[in-house]
């Protein structure tokens, strides 16, 4: 993976450039490494460009998950304008391997945020946890070539 996001000073927007970073001459928070956590709050700037996080104001991480009942719920804000990403949500029952959760866990509702984020929510029929002692679950983003 190739540094290929640019952060516009105002923070609301990114664009995708041809494989180079570059950031606004009068920012000095210069992005530069998509693995780079600036903020140090445990987000890389590629995740926070996903989620539509700051890459430079630390923020509680937006990827939360909750269970009601033998049910989990999963939510995440998602960047609207990210349009070269693909967003994957993947469980795993050992961390050694990780299969996508698409099929266990649904995407049960989007909300507009109104500040170009989306709230996702992924949720799992009841019963899940009968069937599953343990579960880890991540988002997984993978810039589109
Ligand atoms: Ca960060
Ligand atoms: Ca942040």
């Amino acid at each position: 993976m190739t540094s290929e996001l640019k952060r516009s000073l105002d923070g609301e927007s990114w664009d995708r450039l041809g494989g180079t970073v570059t950031v606004d001459a009068t920012d000095t928070s210069i992005i530069t490494d998509p693995n780079a956590d600036p903020d140090n709050d445990d987000l890389n700037s590629l995740l926070e460009y996903a989620l539509g996080t700051s890459p430079t104001t630390a923020n509680p991480n937006p990827f939360k998950i909750a269970i009601t009942g033998t049910s989990v719920e999963i939510t995440t804000t998602i960047n609207q304008e990210a349009d070269d990403i693909e967003i994957t949500l993947q469980s795993s029952s050992s961390l050694t391997g990780w299969n996508d959760a698409n099929e266990d866990l649904p995407i049960v509702s989007r909300i507009n945020n109104g500040d170009g984020t989306t709230t996702v929510t992924y949720r799992s029929q009841p019963g899940f946890l009968l069937t599953n002692d343990q579960q880890f679950f991540r988002i997984k983003v993978t810039l589109i070539p």
